[in-house]
């Protein structure tokens, strides 16, 4: 047998590219995948990935074709056929084939390729019939059948159906619409592109009877979706046209190095519709961009509005207004009682807003039913973001915008306190111009009460009186002790009534700095997950698009 050179073979490297780009979309979409959608595509997804990654490592200078179908078809005879010699054992006591035969062409043994596979047995042809050069490369595969009582051979041809290059399906008349070769064939429905149907022993048929047969096998590869698939006839013992047409087929696909790609984009397809199956996006919108979703203003004003419950911003404004009515009044109030209110604690100092990261204030923490509320504002939230999109993305957003811990309750807890801190009010001036008064007056008060002392004291011991001053026959001493005395109450409840509603503005002002806050701590802890997992959804889509291209 001579041996001649391979030709080589025209321009695959964008085919190459193309199937690395899919397959690199495939990998990058399992990834986002796993954990969001069932398990089971999933793993499909990163076994095909894998597979192809291994199928490319041992080139393409290999055609592994594999001849399958069910037992006593003739697949051995047919491998024998184009061998042209009897390389294979053939028998009518059946299953005869036990294990997958590998016959290949060309000096090149295919030895690492086959131990992938995990074929052993292996018959090398290096020459021959004229054409076997045009053969180069090709790997025969005569493989056991899969209706067989013996499982090992349904595995073994399960096997090789998973990593062939190209699959040849030999029936017969008999066997043509068994159910085992139809569930196979729709199975492999998208890979029409990697299929031939052989229907083998034509020569136990009329020439009608055959045309028949084929038709109607067309009919059920149309049934069972497979699109693209040639169908030949033979007849392995009869040397017909058929035996020759398939040879032929094989020479072409082995020299176009396209038919390796073209089974593993099949694959890269299939499990990227599964993938977009389980995502539940349809199939017609396999390319599209995820639909652009929003949370409504409402929905994020009452988010907002829950989670300031929930952070304590009553609380909290209610002791900024408290407090600066306090700090109003131990400066403006009437000297003589003010200092009681130095007993009490200040209303925010109790709140210890200075803790910051160092630990929880001491807001109180919210009740239950504000966490409800909260949650279920989130919750909400989620929802309307995803309105619209099937499941699991409802469910998935829902996970993404709940914490699952405490964070988001001391993420908030930390932004009230930092919000305070900005708003502190400064001391308003007119808070020590009232103070230095209400001193003056309290100075007049000591003074009169001073002078009326010294008056009672020179009456007690009979001393003679000094002329006591009077203005519009009030004492100047009584004068000072009630007129200080009234002007400093008086004062007092003037500056009272103001610094209530300097308190209220302050606290208005605390509660819209607060606002603010838990505005942005929900735009990073629920927002921002809810758009990151429809960003990933978008591109999620976009990678199976392209996989699946
Ligand atoms: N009439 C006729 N008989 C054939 C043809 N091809 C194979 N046979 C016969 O069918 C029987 C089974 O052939 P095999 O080639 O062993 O079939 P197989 O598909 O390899 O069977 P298993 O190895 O059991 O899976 C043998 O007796 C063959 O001689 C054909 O084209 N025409
Ligand atoms: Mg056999």
């Amino acid at each position: 047998m001579s041996l001649r050179k391979r030709r080589a073979r025209p321009g695959i490297a964008t085919t190459a590219t193309d199937l690395n780009e899919r397959v690199e979309a495939l990998l990058a979409a399992a990834k986002l995948a796993d954990g969001r959608l069932d398990d089971e595509p999933v793993a499909f997804a990163q076994a095909i990935v894998s597979k192809a990654g291994e199928r490319l490592r041992h080139g393409t200078t290999h055609l592994l074709v594999g001849f399958l179908g069910a037992t006593g078809s003739g697949k051995s005879s047919l491998t024998n056929a184009i061998v042209g010699s009897e390389v294979a054992t053939t028998g009518i006591r059946r299953p005869t084939t036990s294990s997958t035969l590998a016959c290949v062409w060309g000096e090149d043994d295919a030895g690492p390729l086959l131990n992938w596979l995990g074929v052993s047995d292996r018959y090398q042809i290096t020459g021959g019939a004229a054409d076997s050069a045009e053969l180069d490369g090709l790997v025969l595969l005569d493989v056991p059948d899969h209706d067989s009582v013996k499982t090992e051979h349904r595995l073994e041809m399960e096997q090789i159906a998973e990593h062939a290059d190209l699959l040849v399906w030999v029936t017969d008349p008999e066997k043509y619409a068994d159910l085992a070769l139809h569930s196979y064939l729709r199975r492999l429905s998208h890979h029409g592109s990697a299929m031939v149907l052989v229907l083998n022993k034509v020569d136990q048929l009329t020439t009608e009877e055959a045309q028949a047969c084929t038709d109607d096998l067309r009919r059920l590869l149309e049934a069972a979706g497979v699109d693209g698939a040639p169908i030949l006839t033979t007849s392995a013992i009869g040397g017909a046209d058929g035996v020759v047409s398939l040879r032929q087929l094989l020479m072409t696909r082995t020299q176009d190095q396209a038919t390796v790609m073209k089974r593993l984009e099949a694959d890269v397809a299939v499990a990227a519709s599964d993938l977009l199956n389980a995502a539940a996006v349809g199939s017609g919108s396999g390319g599209q961009k995820s639909k652009v979703v929003g949370v409504t203003k409402s929905v994020t004003s009452r988010l907002a509005h829950d989670l300031g419950q929930a952070a304590g911003v009553d609380t909290v404004t209610e002791a900024v207004a408290a407090g600066y009515r306090r700090d109003a009044k131990s400066q403006t109030g009437w000297p003589f009682t003010r200092w009681t209110r130095q007993l009490r604690p200040h209303p925010l100092r109790r709140l210890h807003l200075e803790k910051g990261s160092a630990g929880r204030t001491s807001v109180p923490k919210a009740s239950a039913a504000q966490r409800t509320r909260a949650l279920a504002a989130i919750r909400d939230a989620a929802d309307s973001a995803s309105n619209g999109l099937p499941e699991p993305w409802p469910n998935l957003i829902r996970q993404a915008a709940t914490p699952a811990d405490e964070s988001l309750f001391d993420r908030l807890d930390l932004a009230v306190a930092d919000a305070v801190r900005l708003v502190r009010p400064r001391k308003p001036r007119w808070w020590q111009a009232i103070g230095v008064l209400q001193i003056v007056l309290a100075i007049a008060v000591v003074i009169g009460a001073l002078w009326l002392l010294g008056l009672a004291v020179a009456t007690w011991f009979q001393l003679p009186q000094l002329p006591t001053p009077s203005i519009r026959r009030i004492p100047v001493p009584t004068g000072l002790v009630f007129g200080g005395a009234s002007l400093g109450w008086a004062l007092s409840l003037l500056s009272g009534s103001v610094a209530r509603v300097g308190g209220q503005r302050s606290g208005t002002k605390a509660a819209k700095q607060i606002e603010r806050a838990v505005a942005q701590v929900a735009d990073e802890l629920v927002l921002g997950p809810i758009q990151q997992e429809l960003d990933q959804r978008a591109m999620l889509v976009d990678l199976l698009g392209k996989a699946r291209a």
